[in-house]
């Protein structure tokens, strides 16, 4: 099944934070630390022009904690750029994003002077959640879905910075359909535009070839099942999803495998890699090339 979701609030938002940009200091592209390259919206780097941007890997207590290390030093490599791995829940976390930001645009932050900041990201991965840590108050709404804030919000914190929250943002045409699945494992799309047996199958796959003792761990197994297929079936069963007769409804198996890999429960995980850094690739090259490994 292909994989499109572009609610109609996304592309006015677009055309009114373009806009907004210019009266911005520094972006904070909120990523997936889980999945960073497939969850950064590509329109952002058009928009921003030359901008300082920093990359947030949030959700880093769900993400493979070596991956997530690779991917900081991939990004840093970028010009402009700088990335902190977090959980925006995290108000210790959230503190070093301030200092970062202060940091980044020194001769703002005085009254004023406000330091303008632009919370930016595709839908779900916690830009409302780093919003409130940073406010110390619940101001914007959170859900576990997709597309919760669908209109910006100005926050001012009070110590020199002004936050403003964006809704969730995607790209019109989902040609790499990789990316929409991964997307999709992550909770980044809404449930009307997937199918969870499809998506389920896809994410047992990759976790079979990546990440198999965790499997095997959280679904008491010594040995896994050879295909796909066999594992969603063995999950079905281990969680109770039953249709009449004793057969597995495999649907609501693949639903539930995935809510379990995108609590966290089954470990922490990533969902794709930069490239080792290998001394045979050209230094320009070098900073653009990040491998898909799903
Ligand atoms: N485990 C974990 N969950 C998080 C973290 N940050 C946010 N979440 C959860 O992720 C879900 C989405 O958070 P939101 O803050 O609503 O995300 P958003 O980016 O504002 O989403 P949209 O408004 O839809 O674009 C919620 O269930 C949060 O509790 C984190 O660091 N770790
Ligand atoms: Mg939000």
């Amino acid at each position: 099944m292909t994989i499109r979701w572009y609610p109609g609030h996304m592309g006015k938002a677009q055309e009114k934070m373009a806009e907004a940009i210019r009266k911005i200091d520094v972006i904070i592209e909120v990523l997936d630390a889980r999945l960073p390259l497939s969850s950064s919206n590509h329109q952002l780097d058009e928009m921003r022009r030359n901008k300082p941007c920093i990359k947030v890997l949030n959700k880093h207590d769900l993400a493979d904690p070596a991956v997530t290390k690779a991917w900081v030093r991939h990004y840093e490599r970028e010009a402009n750029v700088c990335a902190i791995p977090l959980s925006a829940r995290l108000h210790a976390d959230t503190k070093q994003l301030i200092k970062l930001c202060q940091k980044t645009v020194p001769h703002r932050g005085r009254p004023g002077w406000p330091l303008r900041v632009m919370v930016f990201g595709i839908p779900n991965t916690g830009k409302s959640t780093l919003i409130n840590t940073l406010a110390g108050k619940s101001i914007a709404k959170v859900g576990d879905k997709p597309a919760i804030t669908t209109c910006g919000q100005q926050i001012d914190l009070k110590n020199g910075i002004v936050l403003t929250d964006t809704p969730g943002i995607l790209w019109p045409n989902m040609d790499d359909q990789n990316v929409a699945y991964r997307l999709a494992a992550s909770g980044a799309i809404g449930a009307s535009a997937l199918d969870y047996t499809c998506v389920g199958l896809f994410a047992v796959e990759y976790m079979m070839t990546r990440y198999p003792e965790l499997l095997k761990v959280r679904y008491k197994q010594t040995e896994l099942p050879e295909t796909p297929t066999e594992m969603i079936e063995l999950i079905g069963r281990r969680l109770g999803c039953l249709i009449a007769g004793g057969e597995i409804d495999v649907h609501r198996a693949a639903e539930a495998f995935l809510r379990e890999l995108r609590a966290g429960k089954i470990g922490r995980i990533s969902l794709e890699e930069p490239m080792p850094a290998v001394s045979a690739v050209a230094p320009d090259e070098e900073a653009t090339a990040a491998e898909i490994t799903v």
